[in-house]
């Protein structure tokens, strides 16, 4: 295993794919976030972590630290397999509770086919872990029960019992959350699935043959279950359910897709920081070709943190965190008024692949906005973000985002829009977009090779746009005050205070709430 220190970020400022402002691994492979918290003034983002190689092999459990959710410092890794251990191939996904006043993760122990629920302790400035004796806390999947898989994490405090979700999903039958209870987070009792998918149901969303990630809270009186849709192998896409949760069952009202950007937002987590916001952070996978990833020492890097709420239309809206928007520079206004069709502009500087967009814009049902972010002067590279108010659709287009071969699948959802209103967020890192359209998320990976592909253009068609606000950002770095400071494999003592959480983590709190 690599003991060296990982090389700093700034060694990737040659990548044009490599996001500045998005959480990556210092090195190597990053997917799911982990074990999100706020433990008393700090941030804490553990996340799936291969520093040897860009693949996802040989997981461990990385580390970074923050106290806004936007610059992290890394700490060092936080879990890595043991080898004669339950998780000698890998420690997969899982959350992090406090057990009056101890860290504890609940992660999935990954050996060969199996991954089964298992417990760490951390000292109180949570960067040193001992792996309980007695794992796995869970010996396998519910006798009896035909499962396809069984893995990840949701832990939370139901009165004097912890309540414990682990994805799964039933043979022929659908994805499944499998309800857990215990007294001490050591010893579990089967207590029955809380909901079970229909794997032949389509509409309006298909979930597949197995949950990933399942994630369940409260938000402002509804209860929601998270869940990552896993079917052959294969990832796919993140929904979720609304509805009531009570007495082990949970009774859903509506499903729906979680981010348009389907693979590209994948297996996100949730925590409730000191403010009360419920913040989600999902993995957002490469789309470029496997020997590019191998050839470039990273892959994957994480959404920025978004503010969950529910909009008018019912939905779950999402916004970027309010707090990034301490690394705007270079502020560029438009002129309000109205823009005739066929009206072509260009927004903001020419030459920045970091770029945060606000535009309060409003039209009739024969309008067309087109916005080009990552686009060279001659157009041959260009992403095209559509807002369509006859249909109500935000889309991405990425079948010229770049000259080398990536992914072009085209990206598309129903925004909700109210008197001609749209309210577009854009936010570009490199290859790393997230879009916001009336609360309606989506976000895209795109890999423009030339370094002029960095233009941002707007189109009006089919009819007049008014334009209420139109406002660019340069965005600076996040990782400037970064340290990097992750030793591979060798704990370095926290200098960081002692610490309460400041509420437990993530989950559904029926008594706090
Ligand atoms: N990734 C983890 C699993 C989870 C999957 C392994 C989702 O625990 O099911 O890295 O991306």
């Amino acid at each position: 295993m690599n003991t060296s220190p990982p090389p700093p970020r700034d060694s990737y400022s040659a990548d044009l794919a490599h996001p500045e402002y998005h959480f990556t691994a210092p090195t190597g492979w990053i997917n799911d976030p982990n074990g999100l918290c706020q433990w008393g003034d700090t941030f804490h983002l553990f996340y799936q972590f291969n520093p040897d190689t860009p693949v996802h092999r040989s997981i461990r459990w990385g580390h970074a630290t923050s106290t806004d959710m936007v610059s992290w410092t890394d700490q060092p890794i936080a879990l890595t397999p043991t080898a004669a251990g339950p998780d000698r191939d890998g420690c997969w996904s899982g959350v992090l509770v406090d057990d009056n006043g101890t860290p504890t993760i609940v992660y999935s122990a990954h050996d060969g086919d199996r991954q089964l629920p298992s417990l760490a302790f951390g000292d109180s400035s949570l960067t040193t872990w001992t792996k309980y004796d007695g794992n796995p806390v869970i010996e396998g999947p519910p006798p009896g029960l035909a499962v396809t898989a069984f893995r990840d994490h949701c832990v939370w405090r139901e009165g004097d019992l912890w309540m414990q979700l682990v994805g799964s999903g039933i043979e022929g039958v659908g994805g499944t959350a499998l309800l857990y209870e215990s007294h001490d987070l050591r010893e579990w009792t089967y207590r029955g699935p809380i909901l079970v998918g229909d794997i032949n149901l389509t509409e309006p969303v298909w979930t597949g043959s197995m949950w990933e990630c399942v994630d369940l809270f409260e938000l402002d009186g509804h209860h929601v279950l998270i869940l990552s849709v896993w079917d052959e192998g294969t990832t796919h896409f993140s929904v979720y359910f609304k509805g009531t949760y009570s007495a082990g069952v949970f009774s859903p009202t509506a499903v729906d897709y979680l981010d348009h950007g389907l693979r590209h937002f994948y297996a996100p987590q949730t925590f409730r920081d000191d403010l009360g916001r419920r913040i989600i952070v999902g993995w957002m996978q490469e789309g470029r070709e496997d020997d590019l990833t191998i050839r470039s020492g990273w892959s994957g890097c994480l959404t920025v943190p978004r503010v969950l709420s529910w909009g008018a239309d019912g939905r779950l809206h999402q916004q970027p965190m309010p707090a990034l928007e301490r690394l705007r520079q270079d502020r560029w206004d438009a002129e309000p008024g109205r823009l005739s069709e066929g009206t072509r502009m260009q927004l903001g500087s020419d030459d920045s692949p970091t770029v945060d967009i606000e535009l309060l814009v409003s039209a009739g049902s024969g309008a067309v906005l087109e916005l080009d972010v990552l686009a060279s002067p001659d157009g041959a590279e260009q992403t095209t973000i559509t807002i369509d108010w006859g249909t109500s659709t935000l889309s991405v287009d990425r079948s010229r985002s770049s000259l080398e071969p990536a992914d072009t699948t085209p990206l598309s959802g129903p925004i909700n829009i109210v008197e001609g209103l749209v309210e577009l967020r854009v936010l570009v890192d490199h290859s790393a977009i997230e879009v916001f359209a009336n609360g309606t998320a989506l976000s895209a990976r795109a890999y423009p090779t030339r370094p002029d592909s960095t233009r941002v253009r707007l189109r009006v068609l089919g009819a007049a746009i008014d334009v209420l606000r139109a406002t660019s950002w340069r965005l600076a770095a996040a990782s400037e005050d970064r340290a990097s400071e992750v030793d591979a494999e060798v704990a370095v003592p926290s200098t960081s205070p002692a610490s309460r959480l400041a509420n437990t983590p993530g989950h559904i709190q029926l008594v706090r709430d």
